[in-house]
């Protein structure tokens, strides 16, 4: 059962029965709950705060919460969204007091999360898979990239590594003694070797030893370093040589305390690394959490996973409800 990752079946091996359709995805069983980890997060401190003390419905509590949300970081657009809906269905007496404000926010905010929550989906028939990790500098991408690799290979995936980040010198150890810890193949070369070329062997040997996904790391870079961000097209480039529909995943990562850069930084990386899916990290602690509604509001990427702290089990599958019911409080005064 792959619950990490959904798994696409389209062969029929050597005529046996069809194979059972794929299980929907479920996020793994978390030790720690999604509300111990997000409770830190300012926006559920925000409304909570502003709920504790059964406020009157009135448009000063709207006001009171827009700039709650605002400040943490759910974006003007985002906010106004929530906003608008709350409003209309505040004149509608949909509700009757806080608490029902409370449930239609948690309803307005599933609404526009649901749509991004669409997990990384592994196609049997585009073997092997190839996921690239792309992202600014420190956001979390070899970090993940362990994550994710462990899930996947708990799951029966037969991983392999490519240590692509050759720009900064301790990476490439980073990964190789990651993988060996874990039993996990790492093609790597000396630093200062060319990413395309080290990603480029690493698919070679991929498909040559069977490998189910190939996940690669890239170099954190900023949108500015022109050169650097040139490199993610050369290695999208010289990847289509061995498999033109390669890399069938560009996952960027997303820093959960960037704030409303985190937007600048998508359409960025969007324009020259093609990116298919997200990942948000770093929701735990001194997150503000707003930028997941923020990032749905704007881009409608999928958000494949979201980082809640420093453990395997901290990196899961997104799922919005999981997520709206560790931001907010279930009733006023919980
Ligand atoms: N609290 C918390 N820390 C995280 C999370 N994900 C990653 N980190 C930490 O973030 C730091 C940077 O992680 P890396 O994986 O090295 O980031 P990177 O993007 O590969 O960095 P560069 O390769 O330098 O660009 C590490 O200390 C990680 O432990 C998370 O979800 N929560
Ligand atoms: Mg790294």
């Amino acid at each position: 059962m792959f619950s990490f990752f959904k798994r696409k079946r389209t062969a029929d091996p050597a005529g046996e029965a069809p194979p059972a359709p794929a299980a929907e995805p479920t996020p793994p069983a978390a030790t720690v709950s999604w509300r111990d980890r997000l409770r830190g997060n300012a926006l559920g401190r925000a409304v909570s705060a502003l709920f504790s003390g059964n406020p009157k419905l009135d448009e000063a509590l709207l006001e009171e919460l827009e700039t709650a949300l605002l400040s943490a970081d759910v974006g003007v657009a985002a906010t106004g969204d929530l906003l608008d809906d709350l409003r209309r269905r505040m004149q509608a007496r949909e509700f009757a007091d806080a608490n029902g404000l409370l449930a239609c926010l948690r309803a307005e905010m599933l609404r526009l999360l649901q749509p991004v929550a669409r997990p990384l989906e592994i196609d049997d028939a585009r073997r092997p898979f190839v996921l690239m990790v792309v992202g600014v500098n420190g956001v979390g991408k070899t970090t993940t990239i362990g994550k994710l690799a462990q899930h996947l290979q708990r799951e029966g995936a037969k991983v392999m590594l490519a240590a692509g980040d050759t720009f900064r010198a301790a990476a490439v150890e980073q990964l190789k003694t990651w993988g060996e810890r874990n039993g996990v193949p790492v093609v790597a070369q000396a630093s200062g070797a060319d990413s395309a070329s080290v990603i480029f062997d690493a698919l070679q040997a991929a498909k040559a030893r069977d490998v189910d996904v190939l996940v690669a790391d890239t170099a954190g870079r900023l949108h500015t370093q022109a050169g650097l961000m040139d490199e993610l097209a050369k290695i999208r480039r010289v990847l289509a040589k061995l498999d033109p529909q390669a890399p069938h995943e560009v996952l960027q990562v997303i820093d959960g305390t960037t704030g409303q850069n985190a937007a600048n930084q998508v359409r960025q990386f969007q324009k020259t690394a093609g990116v298919t899916g997200l990942a948000v990290t770093k929701l735990d602690g001194s997150a503000r959490g707003g930028v997941v509604f923020a990032l749905a509001r704007e881009f409608g990427l999928p958000i494949r996973y979201v980082g809640v702290g420093e453990s395997l089990d901290d990196l899961r599958v997104f799922d919005p409800t999981a997520f709206v019911d560790g931001l907010l409080p279930a009733r006023i005064g919980e």
